[in-house]
């Protein structure tokens, strides 16, 4: 055999899916089209200070206007999925009430183009852009907005559950309860570490009554799951019993406060004992940890980056080092005892340290905690400085590094037995990174900003190749 022949790599199942995403606050723009009224978003990013260089969703990448274009590209690049969301204040401008038809038909026209091109449309129905009006009025923290969300989760299933098949709940709760809460990075910018517990019960709520109205007007041939921002969370110190506790204090707050009930019915224990002196609980009513615990037909995996934490020196002070933003204010309620460290190593433009064995382990994780769950990489990428050459192409070989560090994590996870069906690299395109507006560019297709251009980068041809053959070319094959 001619030993210079390059080694093959593993083809991954034929139906695997090899899709992108986005959302809408991040790309779509024309916030005051169509009847769209302001989501707490507008009104965070419109607010000084709150997002980097004061900058805003008002125009994004003009996907709005651009969506056909847009498409075509994602074909063109030969990728058979696509992740999206639909902007509550566009279907529901006061988040309540009767449906703008406008609003739908811009979703239902994008969906139709997707078909049209062979791409298998996703949709996100909650991607953190709640109507102002619903937060005027109280927010997440208020047991209502769970109800609003499940009327909004029945108009959209109702409109385009005849020809979208896969249907995502919430994105990142987490992020919505202890960024938007908590920490105050994210809208609506509040800081009441209490509030942003009973957040996430509301949107444990609003993910259980939103998928029950979901199937009362769907084909029962759709699927319904929800896309959590699980972490891997590492001791300091693999040892040391302190650091330990301090595993199970943030493992509770990032992931069994969601998985527990959603998967299991229940809250774990040592999260109720270890948020005591916040909240009692009683806002959890009789009835709503069945209708949390419903059965679900996927779950969605978000990875970035694993949480190293240890026991926190209790006389330390200092600047945060978890990765989750800027603030006086803690994301993780209760959890004074714990500090967060930054791993050796390799990092992207966040500061989030590459590790593709965190992605390996995550999967395995839910392959045990959830038996025959079909799995999905809902979101996974990485932020680079990318900036056009001379020849005017985009050269990202740190991101190709990624993806196929992270891809090859995915087909390893396969080959141990995990049921994973598909991934879905963030971003498509480069977009509004919330807080910290444009400077962060997590797109394979790179955004010129002033004109609009869309620019295929190294990694989106890489992608697409991979996309086509249902394998992973060398990273360095481009
Ligand atoms: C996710 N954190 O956001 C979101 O789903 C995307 O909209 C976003 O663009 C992407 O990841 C990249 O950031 C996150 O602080 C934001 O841990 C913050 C955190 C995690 C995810």
């Amino acid at each position: 055999s001619d030993s210079a022949t390059p080694v093959t790599p593993a083809a991954f199942p034929p139906a695997f899916l090899w899709g992108s995403a986005t959302s809408a606050y991040q790309i779509e723009g024309a916030v005051r089209e169509d009847g769209r009224t302001p989501s707490i978003w507008d009104t965070f990013s419109h607010t000084p200070g709150k997002t980097a260089g004061g900058e805003t969703g008002d125009i994004a990448v003009d996907h709005y206007h651009r969506y056909r274009d847009d498409v075509a590209m994602m074909a063109d690049l030969g990728l058979g999925a696509y992740r999206f969301s639909v902007s509550w204040p566009r279907v529901q401008p006061t988040g309540r009430g009767p449906a703008v038809q406008r609003g739908l038909d811009f979703y239902r026209k994008l969906v139709d183009e997707l078909l049209e091109h062979g791409i298998k449309p996703a949709v996100t129905l909650y991607h953190w852009d709640l109507p102002q009006e619903l937060e005027d009025a109280g927010g997440w923290p208020e047991r209502d907005t769970a109800h609003r969300f499940a009327e909004y989760a029945q108009i959209v299933g109702e409109a385009l559950g005849d020809r979208v098949e896969q249907w995502i709940t919430l994105n990142e709760p987490w992020c919505s309860a202890f960024l938007g809460y908590a920490s105050g990075v994210h809208a609506p910018g509040r800081t009441d570490p209490a509030a942003s517990l009973r957040a996430a019960h509301h949107l444990n709520l609003a993910h259980g009554l939103g998928t029950k109205a979901l199937r009362s007007v769907m084909p029962a041939r759709n699927s319904v799951a929800i896309s959590l921002n699980s972490s891997v969370v590492r001791p300091l110190s693999p040892g040391d019993p302190a650091d330990l506790a301090a595993v199970r204090t943030i493992d509770d707050l990032a992931n069994g406060i969601f998985h527990g009930p959603i998967l299991k019915g229940a809250y774990p224990e040592t999260l109720l004992e270890a948020t005591s002196s916040l909240t009692d609980w009683s806002y959890v009513q009789g009835g709503d940890l069945e209708l949390i615990h419903q059965p679900l037909d996927a779950l969605g995996l978000n990875y970035y980056t694993p949480s190293l934490v240890s026991a926190a020196d209790p006389d330390a002070k200092g600047p945060r080092a978890d990765g989750h933003g800027e603030s006086a204010h803690s994301p993780w309620p209760a959890a004074d005892h714990v500090a967060f460290h930054q791993a050796p190593g390799e990092r992207t433009e966040m500061g989030w340290a590459v590790d593709p064995t965190g992605l390996h382990d995550l999967i395995m994780r839910y392959t045990r905690e959830a038996p025959g769950l079909p799995l999905y990489i809902t979101e996974n990428g990485a932020a680079y400085d990318d900036k056009p050459g001379a020849d005017g192409a985009v050269h990202d070989p740190e991101r190709v590094a990624y993806l196929h560090g992270h891809l090859s994590a995915v087909r390893r996870a396969i080959t141990d037995g995990a049921d994973v069906r598909g991934y879905y690299l963030w971003s498509l395109m480069d977009n509004f990174e919330w807080a910290y507006g444009y400077e962060k560019r997590f797109g394979a297709v790179h955004v010129d900003y002033a004109t609009q251009v869309r620019t295929p980068k190294a990694s989106a041809l890489w992608y697409g190749r991979a996309a086509r053959s249902g394998a992973l070319p060398e990273p360095d094959g481009i």
